[in-house]
Formats: C-alpha cells, sequence, structure tokens
C-alpha cells in the first residue's frame, strides 16, 4: 500500500527539494514500512552528501552496539550512511590552522546534511535522526561508550569502503579524505547495501611513518589512547587536563613554565572557534581511493611533496611521560619536542573503565609483564572480571577466569578515587577498602601498562 505524503513545504516558497516529495511514497507491510532506497539516496545527494548507502540492524557486527542505539532511539530499524568529500590539498598542508578548517567545515556540512534530510524526511511523515559522530558527544555516559553509533562499521557494513592501516575508512575513489554520518530510520530497506569484496588500502604504511606518536603500526595495531592523547589535546580529556594545570599552577609563571603563550592562543582558537585536532597527517598522507594509481606509479613524489613536511615538521608531541607514544616520537622524530601531559583520563565507572582497558593498553611498556589479574569490585558496583597481560597483549574478560597471580577485591569507589589519584593505595588497604592477593610488583606492572 502505498501512503501519500502528508506535509510538505510548499514548492511556491523556493525552498522546495526536488526529491524530497518523492520520499513520502512508502510501502507498508506487516513488519513495517519499507522505504525507497532510490528516493532517500537522492534527498540525501541533494542535500550535499557524496555517497550514500544503505543497512539494516541485523548485522552481527552491530551486535555489540546495538544495545545502546535502541536505548537512545528504540524504533530504529535501518541507518541511512553516508560520506562528505573533504579537500584533500588543505588536508595535506603541514599548516594546522588549514588543515584543521577543512576538517571543521566538513564536520559542519556532515550536521548541515543531517539536519536537512532530517527534516524533510519529517515532513513526509517520517521518524528520522541523525547521528554526526562529531561534537556534541554524550559526556556523561558512564558505560565507556560516549558516541551513540559506530560510523565507521555502519559505513563498512553499507561498502562504503573499508577500514585501512590508518583506521579510517577508505572510500574506493575518495579514500581517506571523508568524514561520515548516519541517518536512522524508522524503516526497512528492500535491498539493504553489502559489504565491499576488497579494501581500497594498498599497504604503503605511509600512515605508520608519519603518525608522529607511533599510534599506527605497520602490524595494523592501533594505540588508541596515544593518538587520542595528542590529536585530542584541546577536546575531551586534553580539556579536563588544561582545566587541572590551570587550578594546580602556583602563578602565572608557573603555569608559563607548563603552557607556552603559543599554547594557550591555540586554546583561545580551540574555545573561540572550533575546536582544533593537533594531527590528521594518517589520513594527509594516505594515497587510497582514485589517486592510488598515481601514487603506485610515482610514490617517490609522493613522499617527497606530501609524506616529507610532515615528519620533518618541528612540533610539539603530546604524550603521557613513559608511554609509548613519548619513546616512539623522542625515537623517530628527535626534532619533534615532546610535551609531557597527563591524559585527563577520570574513568567514573569500573565498568566503563574494565571496557577501556584494551584502547589504552601500552603494548610497549608491557614488554617483560605477564600475569594474570582477578578484580574483584563490591560497594556501589559488583564487577568481577579477569585481565591477562602476556607477549604485549591484553585479553580482558569477564569473570573470574584461570588462577589468579594477582587477585585484588576493592570497594568500587575506593578503586576508582586510587586510579584517579585522589586516594592513596596504602590507606585504603589499611582501611580495608582495597586488598591485594599476590605479590604487590604485579600491580605496579599493571600501572605501567596503563600510563595515566
Ligand atoms: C573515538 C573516535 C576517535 C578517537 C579514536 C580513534 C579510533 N580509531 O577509534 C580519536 C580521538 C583518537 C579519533 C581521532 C580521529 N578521528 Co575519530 N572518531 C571517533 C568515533 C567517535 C568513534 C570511533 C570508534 O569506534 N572507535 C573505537 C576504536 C577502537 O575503533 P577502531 O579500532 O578504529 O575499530 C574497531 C573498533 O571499533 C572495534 N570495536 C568496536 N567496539 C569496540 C570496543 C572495544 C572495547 C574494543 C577493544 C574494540 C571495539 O571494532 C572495529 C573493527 O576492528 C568516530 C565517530 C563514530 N561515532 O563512529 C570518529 C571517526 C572515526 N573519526 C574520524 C576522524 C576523521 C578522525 C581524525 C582524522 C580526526 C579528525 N580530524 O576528525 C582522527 C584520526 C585518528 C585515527 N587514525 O583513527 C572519522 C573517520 C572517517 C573515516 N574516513 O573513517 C569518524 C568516523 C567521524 C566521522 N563522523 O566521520 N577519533
Amino acid at each position: 500500500m502505498a501512503i501519500e505524503g502528508r506535509v510538505h513545504r510548499d514548492d511556491a516558497d523556493g525552498d522546495f527539494h526536488p526529491a524530497g516529495k518523492s520520499v513520502t511514497t512508502q510501502t507498508e507491510t506487516p513488519m513495517g514500512v519499507v522505504l525507497d532506497k532510490d528516493m532517500l539516496d537522492r534527498l540525501c545527494r541533494a542535500a550535499g552528501a557524496d555517497d550514500v548507502a544503505f543497512v539494516e540492524l541485523d548485522r552481527p557486527r552491530l551486535a555489540g552496539d546495538l544495545p545502546g542505539i535502541l536505548r537512545v532511539l528504540p524504533w530504529t530499524k535501518s541507518f541511512m550512511v553516508f560520506v562528505r568529500r573533504l579537500s584533500r590539498h588543505a588536508i595535506r598542508s603541514p599548516a594546522r590552522s588549514l588543515s584543521s578548517a577543512e576538517f571543521t567545515a566538513g564536520a559542519h556540512d556532515v550536521k548541515e546534511i543531517i539536519h536537512k534530510v532530517v527534516r524533510d524526511l519529517e515532513d513526509s511523515g517520517l521518524r528520522a535522526v541523525g547521528i554526526s559522530g562529531l561534537f556534541p558527544f554524550e559526556s556523561s555516559r558512564t558505560d565507556g561508550s560516549p558516541f551513540i553509533a559506530p560510523l565507521k562499521i555502519l559505513a563498512e557494513e553499507a561498502g562504503l569502503g573499508v577500514m585501512g592501516k590508518n583506521r579510517m575508512v577508505l572510500h574506493p575513489r575518495f579514500g581517506a579524505d571523508i568524514y561520515l554520518g548516519a541517518i536512522a530510520l524508522d524503516g526497512t530497506i528492500a535491498a539493504p547495501d553489502q559489504p565491499l569484496s576488497a579494501s581500497p588500502c594498498i599497504n604503503c604504511n605511509l600512515c605508520a611513518v608519519t603518525c608522529p606518536t607511533g599510534a599506527i603500526a605497520k602490524d595494523g595495531h592501533f594505540d588508541f589512547s596515544s593518538c587520542m592523547i595528542h590529536n585530542y589535546r584541546e577536546k575531551v580529556g586534553g580539556f579536563v587536563e588544561w582545566i587541572h594545570t590551570i587550578t594546580d599552577s602556583r602563578n602565572r609563571s608557573d603555569y608559563r613554565r607548563r603552557v607556552s603563550d603559543a599554547e594557550t592562543l591555540s586554546w583561545w582558537q580551540s574555545l573561540g572557534y572550533d575546536a582544533n585536532t593537533h594531527c590528521d597527517y594518517c589520513v594527509a598522507v594516505c594515497p587510497a581511493g582514485d589517486e592510488a594509481a598515481s601514487f603506485l606509479a610515482n610514490r617517490q613524489r609522493h613522499f617527497q611533496d606530501i609524506v616529507r613536511p610532515f615528519r620533518e615538521k618541528a612540533e610539539l608531541v603530546y604524550a603521557v611521560p613513559e608511554s609509548d607514544a613519548e619513546d616512539h616520537a623522542a625515537r623517530v622524530f628527535p626534532h619533534k619536542t615532546v610535551r609531557r601531559i597527563g591524559s585527563g583520563r577520570r574513568p567514573t565507572s569500573v565498568v566503563a573503565m574494565m571496557r577501556m582497558l584494551p584502547l589504552l593498553f601500552q603494548r610497549g611498556q608491557a614488554k617483560g609483564v605477564a600475569a594474570r589479574y582477578h578484580f574483584r569490585f563490591r560497594g556501589k558496583e559488583t564487577v568481577e572480571t579477569t585481565v591477562v597481560i602476556g607477549d604485549q597483549r591484553i585479553l580482558v574478560e569477564s569473570g573470574l577466569i584461570g588462577r589468579a597471580d594477582l587477585e585484588i577485591q576493592a570497594d568500587s569507589e575506593a578503586w576508582l578515587g586510587f586510579v584517579n589519584k585522589e586516594r592513596k593505595l596504602p590507606w585504603e588497604m589499611l582501611r580495608g577498602r582495597i586488598r591485594l592477593r599476590g605479590s604487590p610488583h604485579l600491580l605496579k606492572d599493571f600501572g605501567r601498562c596503563f600510563p595515566a
């Protein structure tokens, strides 16, 4: 049965969207409304998207994120996922102001596309909400996931690209120079799109050799923490850390010893305009997409013109003391200056803390660590987790599995206080709120793997 559109902006007001009218044609089945894919596609492209595809919720790779998505948007039946192309040449400029301006313009475009499309869909009686995957985030969620939906996985499932070594979804034409967006739809799609069969990543490793923190490794490992701390110096945890630097500074000269005037000015820009990132080099140097053939024909030129300026750039690299990033930057880029900062990380629940462990794990610091840890939290949160560290890898499992080398029993709030450097371990142990069974050296080893 076709449902005729209910409300539409007036043709005569000059603001009528040509594709908008057709979106109102929907077919209703016992499973709900089946949406017209071509019409939605046209609507999204007319709003500025450069590529569009569709996925439903039954994909196994979405299973982990589904409860979170449905908690917020319980009526979601499918996603329209889209790509907004960014200007390659601006991103390739070593001048941060130019590159950041392009990323922030792209972010505005994604939000604008969402705004236009969702309004049109709403006008035609369809429930839809956009997820930009950009700021604002859910800053108060305590389950360890501040974003609503994993756009990279949605995009891969929709066949818009495949994640490369730089962890970016690489579009077959536009390569890494894209932002993603998604629109949750209260309707199903007759023929959802399927993942691509081949990756546009050509394994050139340029992202790995250019990454100032070593977060991207040639073997495919991605160090979330090192990337985040440097790149997001002026966002999220970096902001928290800056505020702490201000509050902890004794006076103006003490603050200036910790933060240069140039950095303070950069903060002013981020707060007054759009928050800057400190690095997008892994996007800039990536030759994937329609440029791959010319890159393969002349790798040397690409290296000289695009890669070299990033590698040679004298700049600050933000890193936590005794982290893999600090070691990497000092060893590989001695002409760059490592600025030691705190991570700004302050977990508010042990559940979130445990979930984040694999993302924060520093495999370089974990050399020589081999132990099985049992964490038994009681009090406000009841959580039992096993963490195994060995061969510079980490495994986190729910429940108490195997025989522990170190068993940690703790009141969840006391543990968070200790981790957040607000409570002292000996004092909490004296009060019986934290108990260790096994060598305390193993706790020290554990801490070494997660410098903060
Ligand atoms: C968190 C985040 C970051 C973090 C972490 C980066 C990362 N690789 O995850 C930081 C701050 C460092 C970051 C930086 C950047 N980001 Co960012 N970021 C996100 C965000 C919000 C979530 C990404 C995510 O799922 N991260 C989890 C990590 C671990 O994912 P992953 O390893 O890459 O992928 C695996 C995991 O997702 C894993 N997985 C899923 N759940 C879990 C849970 C656990 C516990 C574990 C271990 C694994 C896991 O399965 C995946 C496949 O193996 C998305 C927006 C969104 N809502 O999706 C944008 C997004 C990924 N960022 C984007 C961009 C462009 C950037 C930057 C270039 C900065 C910028 N200018 O915006 C840099 C590039 C850094 C890089 N090389 O990754 C774009 C990427 C576009 C594209 N082409 O793919 C996105 C999609 C935003 C958007 N709207 O377009 N980002």
